[in-house]
């Protein structure tokens, strides 16, 4: 593709500094715009790849209140777990500041000081929604209630996590404090809007006329708010904790975080390039890329290019290779019910496994649709890709030039039609992979990669140099140095995907710098090159390493379950005559056993004190038969009898249904004379 650019600004979303970062963000933001950034600076690009953390917000001030603590606590707890997580994972920013800097209070004020000088804000005055009890309005987080669009009832003020759609707080049902639960009042306010309404022409003429090559669920959603026509947004909130309005008469208020955020890509290449930052924001020979997850979209090609229109100096995003969703185990990821792998926690639990997560998510990545991770996969592709595809075909023809040459590389003599073959085949695969990358094609570009390795093992194995170096040892000199040159071109290759697999490889090979040119070439490896001693570039993950991530993942679901359990709703109200109509009585346990051909089914012979009754009850995956043997039961003695697979049951034993779902039985404490009444 012709470049029509000089240098290329990557940024990816800022994480929220209120939680260690999950899967769910790896594979929809960083490690694609890594696997990026690496790929452009391995073909000799001018990159600057920002990051940084997300560290205001109602989210951060609601999770300080409830732990205690204040939100600069909390900030810097997070940010550098996550910061230091990022690293451990190789994602490798020029830079990863933090919106509570010194650099970033003073842009973002100075940006909004300039728009505001310029006029381009709406100021005024409205109703808000006010909790008298905790004396504060209700922003964003701070208020939940119905959604006016789909009805679900835990929609927040800022956004409805269910229909995705955006809200402002005054349009919630049933409007309740988050912060004390009562249900809040009007009160006036003034806050400064934003007029997307101004921008929405030359939003569409950008978007809509001038990036038809977006990502068709970037496109496609611009397309849907564009259409849906764009209303005035407030950039202000009334919150203490945030980066105070810089104007008069602004007191007790702060500029909106999806205001201040994006302005962080912004202070944080000031913090890298103090002298030198402008190039990257202004000059048009700068190509700005944003990797963001999809619920960033509109902020990332609405809201922000349009502050950055109001302002006139800065360039625009080129492209937003937005990312769908990723989900766990077929359910989707979600912090509050803490059903993620957290990046922090794997990096402990995996140790060294930081290639295998990348390539992985990689594989997996949801770059048109949510996609799912499963542990069994990221077995699966680990044994079946990395180490019997990828680090088999390497460790093969290293041991080879070790065997047979003391780990000296041979020299290459005539190449057959059969070399130039796979020659060709290694060159059209490195061809398409690149261009897969420059469209941010990740998953087929990683496939391409996976490919060249296929192509290394068929080599090997069709030339069986083990069998030739009997008969033709100058033959198997070229193949093993053919073979090299194909490792030093996965060296290259992997290195935007699994950067420490490369990293390791380069080492064995002795090679000091890569490029990108080099793969696909057949002659980077100098013969005569002495090379180390191979070790395995990956190793089997053996099923209890699975097992246990799977384990863990069921007790977070259980601990969750219990956690947010709520009681049934109490039933319509009874009078005490259709009470009495029920007969409960108190029996003793004499026989009991499963019902044959009903897994779920137990038949109990109960003594009643008046001569006895079968009842068959639905419990029999929550207890062993003998284990019931001798227990006193609460059981409803007036049912009409009814058959149970062939059995006659002639009542009810009543059980309670857990917390955890699973099913207790219900009897008196204490013994208590079989057949006598319960009221
Ligand atoms: N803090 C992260 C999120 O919405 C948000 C991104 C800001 S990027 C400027 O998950
Ligand atoms: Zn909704």
């Amino acid at each position: 593709m012709e470049k029509k650019y000089k240098r290329t600004l990557i940024t990816s979303a800022l994480p929220y500094a209120n939680g260690p970062v999950h899967i769910g963000h790896l594979a929809g933001v960083y490690v694609p715009a890594d696997i990026y950034a690496r790929y452009l600076r391995l073909k000799g690009e001018d990159v600057v790849f920002v990051g940084g953390s997300d560290e205001h917000g109602v989210p951060i001030t609601i999770k300080a209140r409830n732990e205690g603590v204040t939100p600069q606590d909390i900030v810097d707890r997070y940010h550098k777990i996550i910061k230091d997580s990022f690293e451990e994972l190789g994602i490798s920013f020029d830079v990863y500041g933090r919106t509570t800097s010194e650099t970033h209070r003073k842009t973002a004020s100075e940006f909004f000081r300039r728009l505001y000088e310029k006029g381009e804000f709406v100021e005024q005055t409205s109703q808000q929604l006010y909790d008298e009890e905790a004396g504060q309005f209700l922003a964003d987080r701070y208020v939940t209630g119905t959604c006016p669009h789909c009805g679900f009832e835990g929609a927040y003020g800022d956004q409805c996590e269910k229909c995705g759609t955006s809200l402002n707080a005054t349009d919630l049902i049933n409007p309740k404090s988050a912060i004390t639960g009562s249900v809040p009042v009007m009160r006036e306010t003034k806050h400064w809007y934003l007029p997307l309404d101004k921008w929405e022409p030359k939003l569409r003429q950008w978007i809509l006329e001038e990036h038809k090559e977006w990502k068709p669920n970037v496109y496609g959603q611009c397309k849907s708010w564009l259409d849906m026509g764009l209303q005035p947004r407030a950039v202000s909130r009334d919150l203490s904790w945030g980066i105070p309005v810089p104007v008069e008469g602004a007191e007790g208020k702060v500029l909106y975080v999806w205001f201040d955020a994006p302005i962080g890509y912004i202070s944080n290449t000031i913090d890298l390039l103090p002298n030198d930052w402008e190039k990257w924001w202004k000059d048009p020979e700068t190509r700005m890329l944003h990797f963001i997850g999809k619920d960033n979209i509109v902020f990332h090609c609405i809201v922000f290019p349009a502050m950055l229109m109001a302002d006139g100096t800065y360039n625009l995003p080129e492209n937003v290779p937005a990312n769908e969703f990723l989900n766990l185990e077929d359910d989707k990821i979600s912090t509050s019910r803490n059903w993620a792998v957290w990046l922090h926690e794997y990096l402990r639990e995996l140790p060294g496994k930081q290639d295998v997560l990348r390539y992985v998510l990689t594989a997996n990545a949801p770059e048109t649709k949510d996609n799912n991770f499963t542990w069994k996969d990221f077995q699966t592709r680990n044994n079946s890709e990395l180490v019997a595809i990828l680090g088999n075909f390497v460790n093969r023809a290293m041991v080879l030039i070790q065997k047979y040459y003391d780990g000296v590389v041979p020299e290459c003599g005539e190449l057959t039609d059969f070399d130039r073959q796979m020659i060709e085949e290694t060159q059209k695969s490195v061809k398409e992979l690149g261009e897969y990358l420059d469209v941010f094609k990740f998953r087929e570009a990683l496939k391409e990669a996976m490919n060249v390795a296929r192509i290394g093992n068929k080599y090997l194995a069709d030339s069986e140099p083990w069998k030739v170096i009997k008969t033709d040892p100058e033959r198997v000199k070229t193949i093993l140095n053919l073979s090299v040159q194909l490792c030093a071109s996965l060296a290259v290759i992997f290195e935007p995907f699994t950067p420490f697999m490369s990293a390791d490889l380069i080492k064995q090979l002795h090679l000091d710098k890569l490029s990108w040119d080099m793969a696909g070439k057949f002659d980077i490896v100098a013969a005569g090159t002495k090379l180390e001693k191979p070790t395995l570039l990956f190793e089997k993950i053996e099923d209890s390493v699975i097992d246990a991530q799977i384990e863990k993942l069921r007790k977070a679901k259980e601990e969750n379950e219990k956690k947010n359990w709520k009681p049934e709703p109490v039933k319509e109200t009874v009078d005490f005559p259709t009470f009495e109509k029920m007969d409960i009585r108190v029996g003793k346990v004499l026989d009991c056993k499963k019902v044959k051909k009903a897994d779920k089914l137990l038949e109990f012979r109960i003594d009643d004190g008046m001569g006895g009754r079968t009842i068959v009850s639905g419990i029999a995956k929550y207890y062993a038969p003998e284990d019931l043997i001798g227990k006193e039961v609460c059981f409803i003695a007036n049912f009409e009898p009814r058959k149970l697979k062939g059995v006659v049951s002639e009542g009810m034993i009543l059980s309670a249904v857990n917390s955890d779902g699973s099913l207790v039985v219900i009897g008196p404490n204490g013994e208590v004379a079989p057949g006598s009444s319960v009221g």
